[in-house]
Parts: C-alpha cells; structure tokens; sequence
C-alpha cells in the first residue's frame, strides 16, 4: 500500500489497520495526518476487499489532540471553525458514515481530538495503562471533534460534565465501567484482541453490519453533522479568548497556565 508520511498501514484478512505514527509526540494530530485518515476513510468505503478498519496508535499514546506546537491557529484571522469544517468534522463524519466497522485499539492516552478518534469507533478496546482526558478545557476550548456529542451518550451527561469541566484523568478501569470503552486488556493482548475482533467482524454480513451501523447512527437524537457543526460554532468563540492563547503557550512553555476568564 502506499506510504503515508503519518501513519502506517496494513491491509491483509480484508482489515484496514491503520497505525498514526507520531510517537514522539504522542501521535499528536496534524493537518497531514487528518489528511491521510480521511483519505484512507474513503478508500475503505469504496474497497469492497476491506471489511473492517482497525485504527490504533504507535508507541505509549494512542493520540494527544490537536499538534500544539503548530501555531497556524493563532494566525490573525484564523478561525477554529473553519478550521474544524475543513479538518477535524470531515473526518470524524467520515468515520460515524463508513458502513463498515470501526475498532480503535486505545494503547495509551487520548486527548482532545485524540479523544474524539476513539470514541468515533463504533468498538473500542483500551490497554490497561490507556487513560482518557477530555484536553480542551485544560487549554481553554470546549469540546470538538464530536465529543460533547458522544460523551454524553455513552457515560451519562454528569460524568460528561466532571470529565468536560475538570480535565481529571480518566483510567481504562473505570471508562470500562462507565461505558466508554467496551473491554480492557493486559497491553500485550490488546492488539491481538482488537485484531481477533476486527477479523471476526470482517467475516462477517457487511451489508447487514454497514446497514446495523446506518440505524444506529440515526438513532441518536441529533445527528453527528448537526453536533459537529454546533462544535464548530462554539470553538469559534472559544478560540478567540485569551485563555486558548494562554492555555497553548502555557504548554509549549512547560508551565501552568493562568487563566483570566477573559
Ligand atoms: O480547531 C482546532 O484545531 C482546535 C481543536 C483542538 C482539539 C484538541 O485536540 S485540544 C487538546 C490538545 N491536546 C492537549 O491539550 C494535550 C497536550 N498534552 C498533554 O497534556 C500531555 O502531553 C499528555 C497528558 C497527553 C501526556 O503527558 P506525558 O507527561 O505522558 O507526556 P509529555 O512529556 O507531555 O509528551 C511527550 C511529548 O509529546 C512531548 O514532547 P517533547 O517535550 O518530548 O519534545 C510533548 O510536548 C509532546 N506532545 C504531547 N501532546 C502534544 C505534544 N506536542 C504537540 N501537541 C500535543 N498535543
């Protein structure tokens, strides 16, 4: 398959396995990289041979969020909107209307839009040491990337709350028992397990699991694009304020953030 500068692929037992791989910063997301999943999305889609799609991180991260080293966000005139339009919504779309389905393996953190990634899966396995962190709120954003939408829905509105407001650390134990994710496993066994089920799943009706996937996805009360969008507003504003400038800078500077309220 086709090298991609972000990610490795593997396609074989009709799995798409896709890999981000930016390990050294906790596969942090990039324009590329955003590119290169929504790429591949498509290409699942219309890739009869690939029947299901595996998506996990390389090294101790499954995905930190946005790059927060890359300052184009804070360009004059840049607008979070816009930027979530053209990037992170059509991936996350993409995901939730591939009829086939999607099993992130979460191997260590997931932040931010990290966060969204996983939780866009329709099966998610997480590593016993993978902790899960809402990421905006600590650097002065509401959530995007479809997480005001799915966290919710899968842990109730005031665990989303506490997990939303106070960035608190969240172990794969407990998201297990919340209902974030659906099973915990020793790290060595996690990707042979997602795989099994991936495999298992791709040898399945794939008409009837994309079609199983359809009625599910409108089953929720607004749909996906709708909350998306909504996000999409909502950073907007945000993404004006000082706290974001202060939040970012706190964090390529290695220290506290103060935030004014302004
Ligand atoms: O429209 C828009 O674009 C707005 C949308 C934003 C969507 C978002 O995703 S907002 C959330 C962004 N993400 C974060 O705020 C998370 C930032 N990272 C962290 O808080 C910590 O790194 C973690 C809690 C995830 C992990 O901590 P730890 O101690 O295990 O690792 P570390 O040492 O902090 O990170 C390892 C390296 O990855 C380090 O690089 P270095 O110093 O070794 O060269 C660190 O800077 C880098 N890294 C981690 N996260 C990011 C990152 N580099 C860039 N961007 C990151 N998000």
């Amino acid at each position: 398959m086709t090298d991609y500068e972000t990610l490795l692929v593997d396609h074989s037992d009709n799995v798409l396995t896709i890999t981000l791989n930016r390990p050294d910063k906790l596969n942090a997301l990039t324009h590329k990289m955003g590119a290169e999943i929504k790429g591949l999305l498509k290409k699942a889609g219309r890739d009869d041979s690939i029947r299901a799609v595996l998506m996990t991180g390389a090294g101790r991260g499954f995905c930190a969020g946005q790059d927060l080293s890359d300052m184009s966000v804070f360009e004059p005139g840049t607008s979070l909107r816009s930027h979530l339009q053209q990037g992170y919504n059509p991936m996350i779309s993409a995901m939730r209307a591939l009829e086939k389905p999607i099993i992130t393996a979460i191997n260590g953190v997931a932040v931010g839009a990290g966060l969204g990634l996983a939780l866009a899966g329709d099966i998610r396995y997480a590593a016993e040491n993978a902790v899960f962190r809402i990421g905006f709120i600590g650097i002065g954003l509401m959530p995007d990337s479809g997480v005001s939408f799915f966290l919710p829905r899968l842990i109730g509105p005031a665990r989303a709350a506490a997990m939303t407001f106070t960035n608190d650390e969240v172990s794969a134990t407990q998201a297990e028992q919340w209902g974030l994710i659906n099973q915990v496993c020793p790290p060595d066994d996690l990707l042979p397990a997602a795989r099994e089920l991936a495999v298992r799943l791709a040898g399945g009706p794939t008409k009837a699991i994309g079609l199983s996937k359809r009625a599910l996805n409108r089953a929720q009360l607004i749909d996906i694009d709708t909350a998306l969008e909504y996000e999409a507003q909502l950073q907007d504003i945000a993404g004006r304020t000082g706290d974001f400038r202060e939040g970012v800078l706190a964090f390529i500077e290695k220290r506290a953030p103060q935030y004014t309220g302004s």
